[in-house]
């Protein structure tokens, strides 16, 4: 393990263009559930039947009671030593690129620069029934929500998530953004199961155009055989032991 942290770090000191990846598995330390692990948020409920908007249009209700549940929890959670190094990095490497999955926005609180949200933001709605008004989408972080599903401040329809759900492309700016941050010398993915596309995708493209690629994950995933670098472990123990290694 201490070899692979050793090797990390003499990779990210020859870095100057590094792009990190992150997932749910970064915030799982500041308590926010994860989407398929063990107390993972899926387990009590299939994604299709409700990050789509086919469930939204279906039960825009039982959706929300969902997201409004996850908001809740969310509020309660900080960023921990793991969101605290990457945003460090953010600011002290010369070129650093942070893509996220997570709706969380728990990189935003711990001061990330260089951030691209792929999934959108929990803290965000938009309007459903689509009025020009209510474009690309406005902030509320209310909690509770209050009556549920909220109406849109605009036009009185349906509020919606602004997130990417299942079927949905990424808002083109954010995929274009993440495409870009490929071209680097070292690409970290941390804390995904790289099953959800085109996010899984990323690293396979860094490594496509030349990027040393490496991982943290306590767990092995469909990205730990295609990596240079496998670590096995929590990120939020990992990232600090190899920021002191720099
Ligand atoms: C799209 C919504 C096209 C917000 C989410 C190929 C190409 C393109 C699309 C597809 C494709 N194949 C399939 C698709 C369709 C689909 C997809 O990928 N399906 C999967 C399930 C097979 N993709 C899409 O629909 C995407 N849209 O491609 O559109 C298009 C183009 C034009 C026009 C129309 C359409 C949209 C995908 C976004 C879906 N929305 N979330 C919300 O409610 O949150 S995805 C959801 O999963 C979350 O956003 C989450 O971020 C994401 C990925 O999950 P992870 O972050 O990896 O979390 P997970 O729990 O799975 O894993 C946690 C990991 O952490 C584990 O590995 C665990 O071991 C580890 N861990 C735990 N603790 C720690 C840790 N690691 C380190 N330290 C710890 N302490």
């Amino acid at each position: 393990m201490t070899s692979d942290l050793r090797a990390l770090a003499t990779r990210l000191r020859n870095a100057r263009r590094l792009t990190i990846l992150t997932g749910a598995g970064v915030s799982a330390a500041s308590g926010v559930p994860t989407f398929r692990g063990q107390d993972g948020l899926w387990r009590q409920h299939r994604p299709e039947d409700l990050a789509t908007p086919e469930a939204f249009g279906r039960d825009p209700r039982l959706v929300w009671e969902w997201y409004a549940w996850r908001r809740e929890k969310i509020a309660l959670c900080r960023p921990n030593a793991a969101h605290e190094v990457i945003a460090a990095w953010s600011r002290a490497f010369p070129e650093c690129q942070v893509v996220t999955q997570n709706v969380d926005d728990l990189h935003v609180g711990a001061g990330t620069r260089n951030l691209t949200r792929i999934h959108g933001s929990i803290w965000e709605l938009s309007c459903w029934d689509g009025c020009a008004k209510g474009a690309p989408g406005w902030r509320d972080e209310r909690v509770p929500l209050g009556e549920l599903p909220p109406r849109c401040p605009h036009c009185g329809g349906l509020a919606r998530p602004a997130v990417v759900w299942f079927g949905e492309a990424l808002g083109g700016g954010n995929l274009r953004a993440a495409i870009e941050a490929t071209a680097c010398d070292l690409f970290l993915t941390v804390g995904t199961s790289a099953v959800v596309y085109p996010a899984a995708g990323l690293v396979e493209e860094a490594r496509r155009q030349g990027a040393f690629t490496a991982e943290i994950n306590l767990e092995e995933t469909p990205a730990s055989g295609t990596v240079d670098l496998t670590v096995r472990g929590g990120a939020e123990v990992l990232l600090p032991r190899v920021a002191e290694l720099l």
